[in-house]
This record gives structure tokens, sequence and C-alpha cells, in this order.
């Protein structure tokens, strides 16, 4: 920069006390264009090294170039002067620092307010799968009337699964129970996929004492070769009650009104003998189809007969409890299974099972 600061004062003609005043003043308007052309802190940074640098600042100059070299009669003179300057110069600085540092926070604080009053970030809000909600529908139901909800491990041994039910080895009943092994290394016990959910009620018998009154919701496996009705995983609801004094009425009574809290009080209701291991007597049991509302004629669902197959259930089988520790003199019971897809498609009206697991949203969104 070529500055009059960096010249000596004979050089700038400068003979007299009263020709400094016009070149300070000068200098100072220098400074106070500069010093008002600022506004961040680099620039900031570099008016003040150019003006107060210790070795080649404008002062600095002055203080060599000016100062120093002046003859006696000059000296006092531009001491004063380059002290006012000096004066005038560093309070600018320290303001203009003020002022930028001030200006950056308003920057800062502007950039980073949050409006409150800008609409929210909408997430869209899940729903449950049609099964979840057919599932808690039913645990309402039980759990209303005293039943605890229980679950329990998918992959289960054989005795569990098959023994402790009262169908041993070779029992035809394994046939269409007949289900997924898992590979084991050799000589270790065997595992599988349940089948139904009774075997976490025999788990349970065997931690609980009587009275027991129990439903146990999961998933189960079975053989199937999927189509529009069977599926290779399904899901289950099996209930239990054991007690000292149950009878087929508690039994007939407690299904008559778990039917009619899911379907409505307009269904009715029918039992037809039928065969399980672990119940006996055994019965199917039936609900008035709600497609035709039990006439019959004409009707797809029912194929005419205007009845729909709901669940398997019937009085606990006495050989069980020898299973479980529970004397079978003394207790009775009743237990029930039922297949919650199946449920979920005849109250829905859902025709292809495949569709509860497809997980298509267009299929989902219809049970919000
Ligand atoms: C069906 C039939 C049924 C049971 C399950 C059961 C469990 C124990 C003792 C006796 Cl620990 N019974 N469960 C009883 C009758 C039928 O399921 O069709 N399920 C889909």
């Amino acid at each position: 920069m070529n500055f009059s600061s960096t010249k000596p004062l004979s050089e700038l003609g400068v003979d007299s006390p009263e020709k400094l005043a016009p070149l300070f003043a000068e200098i100072r308007e220098r400074f106070d264009s500069e010093s008002a052309a600022i506004h961040n802190e680099a620039r900031w940074k570099e008016l003040r090294d150019a003006w107060l640098g210790r070795k080649s600042g404008v002062l600095a100059d002055i203080t060599a170039n000016w100062l120093k070299p002046a003859t006696p009669a000059l000296k006092p003179a531009v001491g004063a002067a380059l002290n006012e300057l000096r004066a005038h110069v560093e309070a600018a600085v320290e303001a203009r620092r003020a002022e930028i540092a001030a200006a950056a926070e308003q920057t800062a604080l502007a950039r980073e307010r949050v409006d409150f009053s800008l609409p929210g970030i909408q997430k869209p809000g899940g729903t449950h799968h049609i099964l979840r909600q057919t599932f808690r529908d039913i645990e309402r139901i039980f759990l209303a009337m005293g039943y605890h909800v229980v679950e329990g491990p998918e992959i289960e041994t054989p005795y569990y699964n098959f023994e402790a039910l009262n169908i041993p080895e070779f029992h035809p009943a394994r046939d269409n129970m007949d289900t997924f092994y898992m590979a084991m290394p050799k000589g270790a016990p065997q595992k599988l996929l349940r089948t139904h959910t009774s075997p976490m009620q025999i788990r349970t018998m065997e931690q609980r004492k009587p009275p027991v009154r129990i439903i146990v919701p999961g998933k189960v496996y079975r053989r199937d070769n999927p189509d529009a009705t069977h599926s290779f995983m399904f899901h289950q609801v099996e209930g239990l009650a054991v007690d000292e004094d149950l009878t087929f009425r508690d039994f007939k009574g407690t299904i008559e009104y778990f039917v009619h809290e899911f379907f409505g009080s307009d269904a009715r209701t029918r039992f037809r003998p039928s065969f399980f291991p672990f119940t006996e007597p055994s019965v199917e049991f039936d609900v008035s189809c709600i497609f035709c509302g039990g006439k019959g004629t004409g009707c797809g669902k029912c194929k005419g007969s205007g009845w729909i197959e709901l669940f398997g259930a019937g009085m606990v089988n006495p050989a069980v409890y020898g299973f479980v520790n529970y004397d079978p003199k003394k207790l009775n019971g009743f237990a029930f299974g039922m297949g919650i897809d199946r449920l979920a498609m005849l109250k829905y009206g859902i025709s292809d099972i495949q569709a509860l697991f497809q997980n298509d949203v267009r299929f989902l969104r219809q049970f919000p």
C-alpha cells in the first residue's frame, strides 16, 4: 500500500505543526471509511492488523517514518496528533469488533430460530394387522371372563406337542399334524415347530395349581400346501379351564358367550360330536352362517347348510391330567382351539387366507 505514512514528513512537504492537521485528518478519514466498510470477522482482523500491526501497521509506520525522524520543532505536535489518532483507531477497532460480533449473533439467532407456528412433520400413523386386531378382540372377551393370556415357544419338543396331549407315536392323529422337524446334531433330542398352542397349556399346568383359566394365542405350523384356505403357518387361540366343579354346561356357556361377543348376539350355535385325543367327549362347534343368516338356501359360503364350522373343543381327557400331576378324580375342565385366520376371514369376509400374509397395503388398508 502506497500510503503517505511510508514516506518521511519532509518528502510530504510538512515543515510546520500547522501542516500536520490536514495530513492526520486525511489518514483518519481513510481509516473511518475502511472501518465502515467491514462486516465480518475476517475482514475486521485485516483492518486491525493493517492499522495496529506492530511491524507494518499504519500507526507503526507513522511512528517510524514521521515521529522518530521528526525535527525537535515538529516532534511534540507529531506525537500529540499520533496519540490522538491511535486513541481513535483503537477505540473504533474495538467498537467495530463488538458490532460485528453482535451482528453475527443476530444472524445466528435468526437462522436458528424455531418457528412454532409451522405445521409439524406428520408421521403416518400405523395400524394393527387384521390378525392382531382379531387376537385382541378375542383376548378382550376372555380377559373379561377372568382368563389369563399365556404365550410360549414356537419350537417345541415332541413330548409337549404330542405325548403329553395323549397323542403317542404312530397314533393316526399325528398324520394331519405331521410338521417341520429341526435338523438337530446327531443324538440331540428332537425339536419341531408346534402344530398347535396346546404345548403351552401343558407347560402352564406343570407350573400352576388349579384352578387354571388361560388362553394361548400364537403362531402354529403344519405341513399344508398353500391355497385359499390352507397355509403352513397360521394362528391359533387355544383355551383351557380346569377346576374342581366344571361341567359341560360351563363349557357350552363359555363358548356361546364368546361367539355372541365376537360375531354378535344374532349368531346361533350348535355342537356336533367329534374326536380329539386330548378331549373326551369332543365336539365341533358351528355358528349359524353369517353370510346368509343361517337360511342356507343358495348360500355358497355354508354350502346351503346354514352352518359354518368354527372350532374344535371338548372336556379335557383325564389322560392329559396324568402328564401334569393333576388329580383326574378331583378335577375336570374344558379346552378349545380356534384358528384365528379362519375366524378373521369369516368375520371380515376375506376369501383367501394368503391375503393375510402377503401384506399388500391395498388389502391391509381395508382394515384400519
Ligand atoms: C382345533 C381343535 C382343540 C384343544 C384344542 C386342548 C389342550 C389341552 C388339553 C385338551 Cl392342554 N385340549 N386343546 C382341545 C380341543 C380342540 O383344537 O380344531 N383347533 C384348530
